[in-house]
């Protein structure tokens, strides 16, 4: 396995603003849990954000499920976010050109540039995709991750594409800030964060392809850095008791890697 460095020295290692003030984030905050609130009324959403705020490094939206969705909802996240110190990471997970993807996040409805901290990006197209983000990245610091496995059964993000996905970030270090990925592969350099999806405690899986493995699994032997919980946590009749147990799992993994 690659030899420990703590998310301190990661920090200083980010080439992207928001990797750097990820790792420190986490340092600090001592969590490396990220959660995955894919739920569909807003209030929903900021109720359970001020329940786990606190035990969370990175809370992911997916806003086109939002069926109430206004501007409204994104100031009032982004005031829970700041009392409660976590970043906002929105899983588009945009796929087209370059010109296309630059409206995609800029307009619309949501324009995904003025709040997001960080977005989803699938290398179908092509690096220049990145290009259709520089632009707007370069005012608001935000960070790319770049999709370069999926937890999902049959995921054709593998093999070469995997490769070829590594390099597109190594190519992009400043705009790109890490990976989704269900490991660390050893072109991984330390100034990626790497954030693992699909872990559940006691799941194999769902009904739609979905395959899970315990924090503990991720974070040591799979060697990541961040776990994304999704049901596992808002699915749960005490989300908070959840979070703490997964943030604990997730931060002693760990800390026991050093
Ligand atoms: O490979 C992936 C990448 C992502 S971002 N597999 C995933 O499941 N995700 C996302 O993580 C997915 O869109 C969902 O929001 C979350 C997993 O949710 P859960 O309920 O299965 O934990």
């Amino acid at each position: 396995r690659a030899p420990f460095v703590s998310f301190q020295e990661r920090a200083k290692l980010a080439t992207n603003p928001t990797a750097n003030k990820l790792f420190q984030l986490m340092a600090s905050k001592k969590t490396n849990l990220a959660v995955a609130v894919d739920l569909t009324v807003k209030q929903e959403i900021l109720d359970l954000a001020e329940k786990i705020g606190s035990e969370i490094c990175v809370l992911k939206t997916h806003v086109d499920i939002v069926q109430d969705y206004d501007q409204q909802f994104i100031k009032d996240l982004q005031a829970i976010a700041a009392k409660h110190n976590f970043l906002i990471f929105e899983d588009r997970k945009f796929a087209d050109i370059g010109n296309t993807v630059k409206y995609q996040f800029e307009n619309g409805v949501y324009e995904i540039s003025k709040w997001a901290d960080m977005v989803t990006i699938h290398g179908v197209a092509g690096p220049a995709i990145i290009d259709g983000f520089r632009e707007s990245i370069k005012t608001t610091g935000a960070g790319l991750l770049l999709l370069a496995q999926m937890s999902s059964k049959g995921s054709m993000c593998v093999g070469e594409y995997t490769n070829q996905m590594v390099e597109m970030g190594k190519s992009n270090q400043d705009a790109v800030m890490g990976f989704i990925c269900q490991e660390r592969l050893s072109a991984m350099s330390d100034n990626f964060v790497l954030m693992t999806p699909g872990v559940q405690f006691n799941s194999a899986g769902d009904s739609m392809g979905q395959q899970y493995n315990t924090p503990e699994y991720v974070i040591k032997e799979k060697n990541t850095d961040v776990i994304i919980v999704g049901r596992g946590i808002y699915k749960s009749s005490n989300p908070k008791e959840e979070a703490i147990k997964y943030r604990t799992a997730s931060w002693s993994a760990y800390e026991s890697k050093q």
